[in-house]
């Protein structure tokens, strides 16, 4: 089979104003690099990638330090080159499980952001409305003086902290204990929330717990690859790498890809099903009724490992392929071709991402995936694997430390045996974890904080004035006088400009500590480089606030003893042994010889477990799991009772729902789908990638992805001037006609005002149109469906500015 996406022109040079393209830098024109063939079974071969600024040679280089990419959650190993104290670029690891050397287009140049000129290198405090340069001991003080009036007034329910998907596992096991057994507030959540809690919480409805089931590796062995609302081509460039090379090798795997919009993956697959926004469920469902009915399923293994069949099978019962395509938009006899495929292969690997995530019935319909292994019995076996995925590089760490809605090491707030164990480790009493509910979510906090119940706001590693759906009412919420609004970032932001105090932070590369990919693969990562000024890493910070508090356990002591990240990892390892994400056998220092490692890692398996749940040996018992579940349909939590009731005695459940049409649907007014996303080049807010010279020119600007129909329908042709907008505010951009699905707007989400000055006059952050809604049972927001209209405000000569691999309507 030919290797198709590598040599193909894509479409940067379609857009150049004079008909052949002006080749740009390197790797930008190149994305996955050079093609290294492999067969089934075989090894990955290496391909070391690297990037020296200024043509340094690598002889030139002082130093270089271990570390992991850190611009999306592949774990890529990668090392840092120092010359003169100064970071001069980065290599691949050769040797490293995850990459083989490998670098992601974005790793390869991205790093230059962190030496970028406006740092913000002092804190600031809000004095008369303006934000001045302030010491650390006076902000610091800032920040203690309300906590403490705030405690001791409204108590700790007032007070709550939104951390990230980027800091280091280190960092978020301190900010959990701070703020769950030294304030005693449950108001703490990651940006994780709207990344991967439909991950985790799919993993807990099927298998009882979250932690990923597969690995990458499944990929060297599989035959059959569906990727489930997942751009991997653009969001995960080293796997597709490793994708692109089996394709390109001897006995070469299918791929399928369900996504409503071409790309480079759709390109490479053989079946592309492009469903309408919001409708996956429907379409798993009759996929499964399918696979089901053409008897494709394995009845020892659902008899061994799995609980609910017959639940499922009236599921799925009225979703014959007619009905999936009525919901869908897919013709039924490709959902049939589709079924096949799944149905027949001999090893097949799943990854579900952000298509399925974002929408109204997200963990159902991940869940659905879940259920499709279960059935096929292909799980825990070479190929055989679901890679429920992760986007950001420490969204892995954010889960199971307990900084998001859930509590360290994946233990359930709902069982008070894992409470007693939590509160023994802390050294303090069980009634100092507040465990009366779940952990509040973060669209509940901004509700409080809209409400004016939260008072105190503290958010780190994250951009929500850009990131959150309906700005308009995020700007208004975070703005607010009697929210006092603490930001910890690398750069200032559109959130940072919302802020009492602002607080600079060291970043990746400036300081120590580990991380998680989403294959669980551990990393360590090196400081490298000193922050710049007064920048201090996070995990001082957190250290600092808790000393100041003078935080205690219950013996009088100091609650957070710590004073480096070793010692953090150190009583970390103590708080996950036993359970399933054990790291008890991990040293900083065998992570530094040995490079990437995968948990479990314990005495018994000292080198990493590749494979969860070989033995059909799920983390599913009622005294073991980490969720009793939900509904999927309301949200509402199960008891244990109802749990028992399900029977996942070490069993894997069968979960199930009704497709509900999405809440929001085309009407009169506003006849389109609008749906957003990732593209290749950026990296969210672009606070990092936006200050990259390679990056910000190969897309340096917003656009409006239209099909051919749709664009015509307006009057609106390639490069005009357009507006989209739904109910809840508008957008302008230029419009790129291509391949989209008729019916569908996409738009990026990564161009927000930082570069541009304030939101006033023409907004462009897809954000504004976004709805405040999401899936009851994950809480994750609702960024890929909702009703929308275009229309023309200007032709403009020539076509938009360059944006990436975008496939143009003439080879959709
Ligand atoms: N270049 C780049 N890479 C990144 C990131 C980045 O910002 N830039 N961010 C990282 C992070 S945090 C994340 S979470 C991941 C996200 O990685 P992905 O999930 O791959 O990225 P998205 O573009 O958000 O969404 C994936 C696809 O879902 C499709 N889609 C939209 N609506 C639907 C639908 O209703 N059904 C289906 N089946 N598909 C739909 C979109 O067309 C899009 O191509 O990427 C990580 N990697
Ligand atoms: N419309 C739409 N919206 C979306 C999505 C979508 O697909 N469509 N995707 C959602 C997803 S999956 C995600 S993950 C979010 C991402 O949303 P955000 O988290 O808001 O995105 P980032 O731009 O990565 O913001 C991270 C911030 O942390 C800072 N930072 C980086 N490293 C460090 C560090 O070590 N310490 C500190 N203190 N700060 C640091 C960066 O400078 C940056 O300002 O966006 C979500 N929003
Ligand atoms: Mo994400």
């Amino acid at each position: 089979m030919s290797d198709r996406s590598s040599d193909r022109t894509w479409s940067l040079g379609r857009t150049h104003p004079r008909g052949r393209p002006s080749r740009p830098p390197g790797r930008i024109a190149e994305p996955w690099g050079r093609r290294t063939p492999y067969g089934a079974g075989e090894q990955w071969p290496e391909r070391v990638d690297s990037f020296l600024a200024g043509g340094l040679a690598a002889a030139e280089v002082d130093q270089w330090f271990p570390t992991a990419s850190n611009l999306h959650s592949n774990g890529d190993a990668m090392e840092l080159a120092v010359r003169d104290g100064r970071l001069v670029g980065v290599r691949g690891v050769a040797e490293d499980r995850v990459n083989r050397g490998r670098l992601d287009v974005k790793d390869l140049y991205g790093w230059q952001a962190i030496a970028s000129p406006d740092r913000l290198t002092r804190p600031l405090l809000r004095e008369d409305g303006v934000l001045r340069e302030a010491g650390w001991d006076t902000a610091m003080a800032r920040i203690t003086d309300r906590a403490r009036a705030l405690l001791d007034g409204p108590g700790p329910a007032s007070i709550g902290f939104y951390t990230s998907g980027q800091l280091f596992l280190e960092e978020y096991y301190a900010l959990a204990l701070i703020a769950r057994a030294g304030l005693g507030t449950k108001h703490l959540d990651g940006n994780t929330r709207l990344c991967t809690a439909t991950a985790a919480e799919a993993l807990k409805e099927s298998f009882g717990c979250d932690g990923q089931p597969g690995s990458y590796s499944d990929i060297d062995h599989a035959d059959t690859i569906a990727l489930f609302g997942h751009n991997m081509a653009e969001t995960q460039g080293v796997l597709w790498s490793r994708v692109l090379d089996r394709v390109a090798g001897p006995d070469p795997p299918v791929l399928l890809c369900v996504d409503p919009r071409p790309g480079p993956v759709s390109e490479a697959a053989t079946i592309h099903l492009q469903p309408r926004p919001g409708t996956n469920l429907a379409l798993m469902n009759g996929l499964l009724h399918e696979v089901i009915a053409q008897g494709w399923t394995d009845p020892d293994y659902i008899e061994a490992h799995v609980t609910g069949f017959d639940r499922l099978e009236r599921q799925v019962a009225a979703f014959p392929a007619e009905a999936a395509a009525e919901a869908t938009g897919i013709p039924a006899e490709q959902i049939r071709s589709a079924a096949r495929l799944l149905g027949q292969a001999g090893r097949l690997l799943s990854t579900v991402l952000q298509g399925f995530y974002q929408s109204h019935q997200a963990t159902a319909a991940a869940v659905q995936v879940n259920n499709l292994h279960l059935i096929r019995g292909m799980l825990g076996k070479p190929g055989c694997g679901v890679l429920q995925m992760n986007g950001q590089p420490t969204a892995q760490n954010t889960r199971e430390c307990g900084a998001d809605g859930d509590l360290p090491g994946f233990r359930n707030w709902a069982n008070a045996r894992h409470i007693e164990e939590l509160a023994k480790i802390w050294r303090v009493t069980p009634d100092r974890i507040p465990h009366d509910g779940p952990p509040t979510h973060l669209m509940e906090m901004i509700r409080l904080a809209e409400e004016g119940s939260l008072r105190m706001l503290w958010v780190s590693g994250t951009n929500p004035a850009v990131s959150l759906p309906e700005l308009e009412r995020i700007r208004a919420v975070l703005g607010q006088d009697r929210l006092f609004l603490v930001v910890q970032d690398l750069f200032p932001t559109e959130t940072t400009a919302l802020a009492d105090v602002v607080l600079p932070a060291a970043g990746w590369g400036e300081k120590t500590g580990t991380f998680t990919n989403a294959d669980r693969t551990v990393h360590l990562s090196l400081k490298a480089v000193d922050p710049p000024g007064e920048a201090r890493p996070d995990l001082d910070v957190f250290l600092d606030f808790a000393r100041r508090m003078d935080l205690r356990d219950t013996a009088g002591r100091p609650l957070v003893p710590w004073r480096e990240p070793e010692e953090v990892f150190e009583a970390w390892k103590e708080c996950s042994r036993g359970r399933p994400c054990d790291y008890s056998g991990l040293t900083y220092a065998l992570l530094r010889e040995h490079g990437g490692i995968q948990w479990p890692c314990t005495v018994e398996h000292p080198r990493g477990t590749e494979r969860l749940y070989t033995r059909g040996d799920f983390r599913s018992r009622p005294s073991d799991c980490e969720s009793y579940g939900r509904d999927l349909l309301t949200g509402t939590p199960l008891d244990e009772a109802a749990y028992r009731a399900l029977n996942p005695d070490g069993k894997a459940v069968l979960r199930t729902a009704p497709y509900v049409p999405p809440p929001e649907q085309p009407d009169a007014d506003y006849p389109l789908w609008l749906t957003t996303g990732r593209t290749l080049f950026h990296f969210h807010t672009r606070t990092r990638t936006g200050r990259v010279p390679e990056l910000q020119a190969a897309a340096p600007d917003m656009w409006i992805e239209v099909s051919e129909a749709d664009a015509s329908a307006a009057g609106v042709r390639e490069g005009d001037l357009a507006e989209v907008s739904t109910r809840r505010g508008a957008v302008r951009a230029r419009a790129r006609i291509t391949g989209i699905r008729e019916g569908v707007l996409f738009l990026p989400f990564h161009y927000g005002y930082w570069d541009t000055g304030t939101a006033d006059g023409h907004r462009r952050a897809a954000n504004e149109l976004t709805p405040t809604d999401w899936d009851p049972a994950s809480k994750q927001p609702l960024f890929k469906t909702g009703a929308a209209r275009l229309r023309l405000i200007e032709h403009r000569p020539g076509p938009p500015p360059p944006a990436g691999p975008v496939t143009p309507r003439d080879t959709a």
